[in-house]
């Protein structure tokens, strides 16, 4: 098998799925400004190791999470068990600077797996390439690094292939430690640390043996804004399985020099931040992340929702009430995403198309003052039914389609506010 035949039996699921819950959570949750903290402010290690002698979440309860994330529709997660800070939230033979190690004493990763798992969801890693904790990294003049303008540290000596053996090794852990992952998530390459740098092609082969069905971003080989050689017609081992575009939804969904489709996922903030923030102000709606959502499956992509739970180990209860909002809509109108992809139809004036197999699934954004009018040949429709209700919705009204002949118009009452499927079952 090819490269890519191998990618797409893997992506099967992936892509099946659709929507999926990110967790962004580690030391940075104490001092709550997000979890660059350390880089903005070029804090010390020393001094950044006041959150590691803190650290107690109390209140962490994985099972909460995921049945929250059930709940909402999510159907995988993605938890980061090693941020840009160093930290790992999993009991690593290879650190110190781990939870077991903390107050909390837990293995945290083997927690969230145990309870994801327990509730049908697929169980997904976060591991940062950047670590800036681990004395081997960069650190004077690297883009990111707290010491990066640190004079003390100008002639500083560090080995980055002992960082990689460290990486390699913890990845190892994470892929031999904690049963069957479902999805691992890289992040992320930059300047010229890209691929080989991070002695990909070693890696990537490790890890393919040891989780041979396991789905892999492609930020071994990229940052956020680029798809790398999975959209070439040669793509390198580490290319990935997917192009993961991050706080924004690619225009045509993305695809590859020959203009295929390939997989991707848009991963979001709630309130732009990833990292826990006291107060954050700008919270989207349950309404917003459901327009997104379906905008996402109408390109052919998923959508990851970000989560910052706090110092206790809570989720905030604002993303709870959206998380619940979500819960509403989807209980009604699953099978307008699960499952679903790119419609064969063009993008209507008035929301998005998805489409599973013979069902259209026509998601109405906008307010209507009548019919809708559908590009489709009334005769290929064998019923429309408003998929939250499941009641009928009658097509044609005559004269309308007298005066527009090229356009097939339902009969229809005003929508409900809000991302309303119809379903449409064309006759193929
Ligand atoms: C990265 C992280 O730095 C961030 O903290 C968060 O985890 C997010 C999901 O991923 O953010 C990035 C990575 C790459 C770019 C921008 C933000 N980029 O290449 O523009």
């Amino acid at each position: 098998m090819g490269i890519r035949e191998e990618r797409d039996k893997r992506v099967k699921w992936f892509m099946n799925d659709r929507f999926g819950m990110f967790i962004h959570w580690g030391l940075y949750s104490i001092p709550a400004v997000g979890e660059w903290k350390r880089s903005y402010e070029r804090i010390s290690l020393e001094e950044y190791d006041k959150y590691f002698d803190a650290f107690n979440p109390v209140d962490y309860d994985p099972e909460k999470w995921a049945r929250l994330a059930k709940g909402a529709g999510m159907k995988y997660a993605v938890l980061t068990v090693k941020h840009h800070e160093g930290f790992c939230l999993f009991d690593s033979q290879y650190t110190d600077f781990k939870a077991t190690n903390t107050k909390c004493g837990r293995d945290l990763v083997r927690e969230y797996v145990d309870a994801f798992r327990k509730e049908g969801l697929k169980v997904g890693l976060y591991y940062s390439l950047f670590d800036w904790h681990h004395p081997d990294y960069h650190h004077y003049g690297d883009l990111y690094h707290p010491m990066r303008d640190n004079e003390e540290f100008k002639d500083y000596k560090y080995d980055i292939n002992r960082y990689l053996e460290y990486m390699h090794n913890q990845v190892r852990e994470l892929c031999t430690n904690y049963g069957k992952i479902d999805l691992f998530w890289f992040d992320n390459s930059y300047g010229d640390m890209v691929g080989e740098k991070w002695k990909a092609t070693e890696l990537i082969t490790m890890m393919r043996k040891l989780q041979p069905e396991m789905v892999i971003n492609n930020r071994l080989e990229c940052n956020a804004s680029a798809k790398g050689s999975i959209g070439t017609s040669n793509p390198t081992v580490y290319a990935g399985d997917f192009v993961a575009p991050e706080q924004i939804i690619p225009p045509q969904g993305i695809l590859d020099d020959e203009g295929m489709p390939l997989p991707w996922e848009a991963s979001c903030t709630m309130n732009n931040n990833w990292g826990y923030v006291t107060n954050p102000n700008n919270y989207k709606t349950a309404k917003c992340l459901i327009r997104k959502l379906v905008e996402c499956v109408s390109k052919g992509g998923n959508f990851l929702v970000n989560v910052s739970p706090d110092a206790r180990g809570r989720i905030p209860s604002q993303s709870e009430k959206v998380l619940l909002e979500i819960k509403e809509w989807f209980e009604e109108n699953e099978d307008s995403i699960v499952g679903c992809g790119k419609a064969a139809l063009e993008k209507p004036e008035w929301g998005y198309y998805t489409q599973k197999g013979n069902k259209i699934y026509a998601h109405l954004f906008e307010q209507n003052i009548g019919p809708i009018p559908l590009k489709i040949e009334t005769s290929r429709i064998k019923r429309i039914t408003s998929l939250h209700d499941m009641s009928e919705v009658m097509i044609v009204t005559p004269w309308v389609t007298e005066l527009f002949p090229d356009y097939t118009f339902i009969n229809f009452q005003e929508p409900p506010q809000g991302t309303f499927p119809l379903q449409n079952e064309i006759d193929t």
